[in-house]
């Protein structure tokens, strides 16, 4: 595949660790970037995060020439940002949005996502698991021989 995956991550997530380790665990999100590059041999991965809502959207700009898919944890902005939705909305390819924690079984104002308006599939409580999940994930959708892939 030469097109890499872009792995977009939002706000606070720099803070993993150490940031409400009963909520989110405490790996951090260089152990979650590490686990994300071995979850499939071979596939290129672009891996980021920004607690800037307008430098988020320029990478979802970016990849719509540049990457295979995205596998996002919007964080806040998955419950405020119809920039991002709209940005999304300009990505022809597989979307794949990851939360840490079960955002359902939360504070109602985490409920709601823009976000899963335009994923491809959402995964939600399985703790940090849930991107390397994430990445298998996009690549099925993304192999023409997997028959089991939503696409
Ligand atoms: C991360 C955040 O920062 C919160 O704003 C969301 C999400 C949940 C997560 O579970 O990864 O509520």
């Amino acid at each position: 595949m030469e097109k890499p995956l872009f792995i977009l991550n939002g706000p606070n997530l720099n803070r993993l660790g150490t940031r409400e380790p009963q909520i989110y665990g405490s790996v951090t999100l260089s152990d979650i970037e590490a686990s994300c590059r071995a979850a499939v041999p071979g596939l290129a991965v672009d891996f980021r995060q920004t607690n800037f809502e307008g430098e988020l959207v320029d990478w979802v700009h970016e990849a719509i020439e540049k990457a295979a898919a995205i596998v996002i944890n919007p964080a806040a902005w998955s419950f405020t940002s119809l920039a991002l939705l709209d940005a999304l909305k300009m990505y022809p390819g597989p979307i794949v949005e990851v939360h840490i924690s079960n955002i359902h079984r939360r504070e109602a104002h985490y409920h709601h996502s823009y976000v899963s308006l335009v994923a491809t599939a959402v995964i939600a409580g399985l703790g940090a698991e849930g991107y390397p999940a994430a990445v298998r994930a996009a690549a099925a959708i993304l192999d023409p021989t997997n028959p089991s892939a939503i696409r």
